[in-house]
């Protein structure tokens, strides 16, 4: 049986740090797409890993392009191209460059590539998948946004530090769009079926505590970018859509927050946010609607509008989206 094929529209930070990742699994075949003026990346790095294969056991083929052609066959594509945050810019600022990037890398997928499961991880997020989506033609459940994976995980690993425990035994739960005004569910995120509400009760940490974790989950991809000053994560970001891919790939039908097609639950009727969903060998094979109390609901609407805000500006700058 051939082996599955992965394309990574964008060889920079992100699209770089999955190649490799996805080599170390052995996840399938990789190709790296890029158009960067600057230097052939795509082709340079499918190279620089290829040629660590041998050392590290690696049995897949990578290979760099620029010509759409190459991603014939895609069983996933991750998207990353487009520009990445720099300090003092939101991720919305990034909105009318990164349209433009939609447009033609949904028209070269669409073209190519129409069979395969897209991960979208370009900024900002909620408002590029649905560009994507739009551009490219795909059923709705073959394109999804990566945020939720990284999020959470971003919560996970702040909890863990703070209550001294393994990360494996945390679990958390963040909705809504991939923003200022994502919503870190503190209900039904847990250590080891704990949720962390109780564990506050339990005098494991304080609710003042547990609401600067909250923020500082929020502001997680600033503060990155604060550090790093010439870009945004990149390896988390990258570990997170590996995640999503492997789910689909091995059709694992794995609970992931992702951003999804809603139309239906939650009362809204076909906007793309982050919300749980299945992702198995069907895609986004089913979005799970949870209950959330008044406070919930009014953080997780106030983030749809948001989205929503984004959304109205895409089709402020291109005519052509419906
Ligand atoms: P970067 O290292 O700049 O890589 C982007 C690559 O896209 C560059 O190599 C460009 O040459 C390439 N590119 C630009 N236009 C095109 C095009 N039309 N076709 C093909 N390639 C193109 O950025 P990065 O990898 O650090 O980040 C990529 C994106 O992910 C940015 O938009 C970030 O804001 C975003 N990001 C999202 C998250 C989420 O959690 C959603 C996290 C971190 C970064």
């Amino acid at each position: 049986m051939a082996r599955p094929k992965i394309a990574l529209i964008g060889a920079g930070q992100i699209g770089g740090t999955l190649a490799h990742l996805a080599a170390i699994k052995e996840l399938g075949d990789v190709v790296l797409f890029d158009i960067a003026e600057e230097g052939d990346i795509a082709r340079g790095k499918g190279l620089d890993i290829a040629e660590a294969g041998p050392v590290a056991g690696i049995d897949v083929a990578l290979k760099g392009t620029n010509d759409y052609a190459d991603i014939a066959g895609a069983d996933v594509c991750i998207v990353t191209a487009g520009v990445a945050r720099k300090p003092g810019m939101s991720r919305d600022d990034l909105l009318g460059i990164n349209l433009k990037v939609m447009k033609s890398v949904g028209e070269g997928i669409a073209a190519h590539a129409p069979d395969t499961f897209v991960i979208c991880i370009t900024n900002p997020l909620d408002a590029m998948v649905w560009a994507l989506r739009e551009f490219s033609g795909l059923p709705h459940n073959m394109v999804c946004g990566m945020a939720g994976v990284l999020d959470s995980a971003r919560f996970r690993h702040f909890l863990a530090e703070e209550f001294d425990v393994s990360m494996r035994d945390v679990t958390a739960f963040v909705l809504g769009g991939h923003g200022d005004t994502m919503v870190p569910l503190a209900r039904y995120s847990t250590v080891a079926g704990i949720p962390l509400p109780d564990l506050v009760e339990m005098g494991w940490t304080t609710q003042e505590k547990l609401d600067a974790i909250i923020q500082r989950t929020r502001d997680g991809g600033a503060e990155i970018v604060g550090l790093l000053k010439t870009g945004s994560a990149f390896y988390a970001p990258a570990t997170s859509g590996i995640e999503m891919a492997e789910a689909y790939l091995k059709d694992q039908k794995r609970l992931l927050p992702c951003a999804a097609h809603v139309d239906g639950a939650y009362g809204l009727n076909g906007t793309y946010v982050g919300v749980p969903t299945i992702i198995g060998a069907g895609g986004i094979e089913r979005v799970v609607e949870i209950k959330m109390n008044k406070e919930e609901q009014a953080m997780f609407d106030k983030s749809v509008d948001a989205v929503k805000g984004l959304v109205d500006a895409c089709r402020g700058i291109d005519s052509s989206l419906g």
